[in-house]
């Protein structure tokens, strides 16, 4: 299936007619193009998003609301549509899809279309100096947002809902090897009375599309998620212009499993921190550091429940590890796996790619295990992003602290215990942006999200989001 651009409320192909193959990752097959688009085409979201401006920050906080929530209602409707083309076009299996990835997109719309009817911004009375200060959060116009492959809807509507629900128009794109489903919004978003020219998305590669957005001299914000180094040039591009960006990139992060947690809740959260979406989520514990007293223990058990998870075609109800996103990607993770065994690594299970029966060109790999010697090597510090975790025991608190911060990401960590103290001694100086106790990925959407470090800066999330695609103004009166 081939898709198109989505500007002013309409579908658009690429002005120079240029086009991407899009590929299955599940059998490896090209099943569509998506446009190539250049500088004009996004120069036309531009306008289109530039001209609405006015008109869409001028409408009723209960008018945007009323849009937003309209969408996530209609993205629940469609479940099974997004769910299917998500699937397809990620290779997550498609039960994760269902459950989590649209689920989620709906409630983003949501949650900033209730969100947005309760920021409410600050007032000083200036006693003494008889005037009155307050604050004006005001939309900044037209924002871009670039948002990557792993959770394609998830990440796309997280940065466009709050934008719009502040009153900015939007020029998105979304990762060019996961295009349709922020294709199939466009028409939700129609369908929901979204004014035309509110959201703009522009297809095509981050190199070309997405720097003629951040070199956009009128693109005044850019929110972005991605890899590190991309993030890295991005803000190297922005500054020169003083754009204000938001930088969600990569994470190494720890997952710190104490002899005294509850067992099988660690255990079953654990698998799905390491696996979920084959590990593909910046939020993944890919550091596993195990308390020495239930070191030999947890290996025995965390292998026989890895051997049992099914890797297979993501359409399949039981599959539980679907295709990674794609053939680079694939082969990315497979040299993480043999720079492991370089460095002494041990692989305890997975290692290698599965053939599944009928998708033979599929891009399937093994859950995988790597017992670490130490926590300096490549696989312990680098972002693998993919199906692999290493292990390793640690004695006390004081030394796994030290080895869990000894990264250059600082994203999330998650801390297994029932050491109330403990607790409170490990959160407070874990380098991270989000640190979990005794659960995984459990989100609020009102609390702010983000990393420290080379995971990023800026936060997103709850009003943290509504203030970033604001500016501030305060106005004193004098009495
Ligand atoms: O991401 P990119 P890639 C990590 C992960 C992965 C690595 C690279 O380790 O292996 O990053 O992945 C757009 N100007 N994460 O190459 O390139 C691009 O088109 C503007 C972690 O796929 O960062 C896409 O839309 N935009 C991460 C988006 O940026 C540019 C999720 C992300 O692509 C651009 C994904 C440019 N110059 C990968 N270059 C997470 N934190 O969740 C690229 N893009």
């Amino acid at each position: 299936m081939n898709i198109q651009n989505y500007i002013n409320g309409k579908f658009h192909n690429p002005i120079e007619n240029n086009w991407i193959d899009n590929h299955c990752p599940a059998n490896g097959e090209v099943y569509g193009q998506i446009p190539n688009s250049t500088k004009v085409d996004v120069e036309n979201a531009y306008i289109a998003a530039k001209s609405t401006f006015p008109l869409w920050s001028q409408t009723t906080l209960e008018e945007r609301s009323r849009i937003l929530i309209r969408i996530s209602e209609l993205l629940e409707a469609n479940l099974d549509r997004f769910a299917a083309a998500e699937s397809k076009d990620n290779g997550k299996p498609i039960s994760l899809a269902k459950a989590v990835d649209i689920p989620r997109a709906a409630s983003n719309f949501r949650f900033f279309g209730n969100a947005i009817t309760q920021f409410a911004s600050e007032s000083h009375e200036s006693i003494g100096q008889q005037a009155v200060n307050y604050t004006l959060r005001q939309p900044i116009g037209v924002v871009g947002c670039i948002s990557p492959w792993n959770l394609p809807l998830y990440l796309f509507t997280w940065k466009i809902a709050p934008a719009i629900a502040a009153g900015n128009c939007v020029v998105a794109k979304p990762s060019e090897v996961t295009p349709m489903s922020a294709y199939l919004l466009g028409e939700i978003c129609n369908e929901a009375g979204l004014p035309k020219g509110v959201l703009n998305i522009v297809h095509g590669l981050g190199g070309s599309t997405g720097q003629a957005i951040v070199e956009h001299p009128d693109i005044k914000a850019i929110s972005f998620t991605g890899g590190t180094a991309t993030g890295a040039h991005i803000a190297r591009v922005a500054a020169p212009m003083f754009k204000k960006l938001s930088l969600e990139l990569g994470g190494k992060n720890p997952n710190i499993i104490f002899a005294d947690c509850d067992y099988e809740d660690m255990l079953n959260t654990t698998i799905r921190s390491s696996f979920a979406n084959q590990g593909q989520i910046c939020l993944c514990g890919s550091r596993i550091f195990v308390e020495e007293k239930i070191y030999e223990q947890f290996k025995t058990d965390f292998v026989a429940r890895i051997k049992a998870l099914k890797t297979g075609h993501p359409s399949e109800a039981d599959t539980n590890i679907g295709a990674l996103v794609s053939k680079p990607h694939l082969e990315k993770v497979k040299e993480y796996i043999n720079i492991a065994k370089e460095e002494n690594g041990i692989i305890l299970c997975g290692g290698n790619e599965v053939t599944v029966a009928g998708y033979e060109n599929g891009y399937y790999l093994e859950p995988t295990v790597i017992e670490v010697p130490n926590d300096d090597c490549r696989v312990n510090q680098e972002e693998i992003f993919g199906p692999v975790v290493t292990i390793m025991p640690f004695k006390t608190e004081d030394t796994v602290l030290q080895m869990a911060n000894k990264v250059k990401y600082g994203l999330s960590a998650t801390i297994w215990t029932n050491d109330l103290k403990r607790t409170m001694r490990m959160s407070n100086q874990l380098q991270a942006g989000i640190v979990w106790v005794n659960t995984w990925m459990m989100r609020d959407l009102r609390t702010p999200f983000g990393g420290v470090k080379a995971s990023g800066v800026g936060r997103e999330g709850g009003f943290e989001a509504l203030r970033f695609f604001t500016e501030a103004k305060n106005v004193c009166i004098k009495y």
